[in-house]
């Protein structure tokens, strides 16, 4: 799971990264790698990929996710079952361990973006908000890749 971001990456999410005053636990989450791949209109869902590090000494609690790119924006899992039947649900509070990463990954974890309110269009980007329970939020640019696209650009 040890992968290398290019630091402009790291930059562009400080940059993002709101004003509030910091508040422990949550302000130690790293978050990267976010991609996310270009929809057809907007009846279908969306998703969104990304790691989320817990860089900091204490758990943290992912709760839930917030961007104004869709109405419904849910953490959901998705799980085979033995006969290969894949199907998901939302997946609640995520617990991240002290130095732990969640990968949200195809076929795994995934930010699932229900009510569309726009197209996501390759080459544009939007925000997504990652809120956890001790009040903090982590705010991320998921740039918009190919409909076919596996994973981040790096
Ligand atoms: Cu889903």
């Amino acid at each position: 799971m040890t992968k290398v971001y290019l630091s402009a990456v790291t930059a562009l999410m400080l940059a993002a990264g709101s004003g509030a005053p910091a508040v422990a636990g949550s302000k130690d989450v790293v978050v990267e790698g976010a991609w996310s791949r270009a929809s057809i209109g907007t009846n279908r869902p969306g998703a969104a990929y990304m790691t989320v590090r817990n860089a900091g000494d204490e758990a943290v609690t992912l709760t839930g996710i917030e961007t104004d790119l869709a109405m419904r924006p849910e953490v959901h899992r998705t799980s085979t079952s033995d006969q290969g039947v894949s199907s998901m649900a939302p997946a609640g509070d995520i617990r991240i361990a002290p130095g732990e990463t969640v990968a949200l990954e195809p076929g795994g974890l995934h930010a699932m973006l229900m009510m569309l309110q726009r197209p996501m269009i390759e080459g544009e980007a939007f925000e997504l908000t990652l809120s956890f329970s001790d009040g903090g939020e982590v705010s991320v640019e998921v740039p918009v890749l190919g409909m076919t696209a596996r994973g981040p650009k790096d």
